[in-house]
């Protein structure tokens, strides 16, 4: 099982997107293990946007992503980062395909909604930075009998 460390940006908490984007992960099958809302602080998104300290768009998305309150989840799964990236769409409101959560709630390149982990390495990054030990849980749902196929012994 993976899990993937999401971020519903500003633009989704302040246009009450919350609930749909999360809706769209629990309907796949995905497990949501941690859930809060917090206030990133300039020094968490540099440490969360290293790798891009150098592009030009980096002061505006550090900006946008301290402007106002964020819901950070840990998502778990068989496959969880690249079928979270999937949901996602491509980086732009402007180019994502219908059908994905970029793709049918924004039209916006640089207010696209929603952050995921984009490997098993990052998403372990970045669940040790917006989550404290304890806070990401670990339990069995009732239906999880229905949502792998667990005959071979592990889930397919
Ligand atoms: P990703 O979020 O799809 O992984 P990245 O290339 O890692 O995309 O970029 C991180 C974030 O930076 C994007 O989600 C978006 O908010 C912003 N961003 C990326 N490229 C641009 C750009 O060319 N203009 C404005 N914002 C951008
Ligand atoms: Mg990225």
């Amino acid at each position: 099982m993976e899990t993937s460390l999401i971020i519903l940006k500003p633009d989704a908490v302040q246009r009450g997107l919350m609930g749909r984007i999360i809706s769209r992960f629990e309907d796949k099958g995905l497990q949501v293990v941690g859930a809060k809302l917090m206030r990133i602080t300039p020094e968490l998104a540099a440490q969360h946007y290293k790798d891009h300290v150098s592009r030009p768009f980096y002061p505006g998305l550090v900006k946008f992503m301290t402007s106002s309150p964020v819901m950070v989840l840990a998502i778990r799964g068989n496959g969880a980062v690249a079928i979270c990236r999937n949901m996602m769409g491509a980086t732009f409101g402007s180019k994502a395909a219908a059908g994905t959560i970029r793709g049918d709630f924004g039209v916006s390149n640089s207010f696209n909604l929603i952050h995921g982990s984009d490997s098993p390495e990052a998403a372990a990054r970045e669940l040790s930075l917006f989550f404290k030990a304890g806070e990401v849980q670990e339990f069995d749902r009732a239906g999880d009998a229905w949502v792998y196929d667990m005959s071979g012994g592990k889930p397919e």
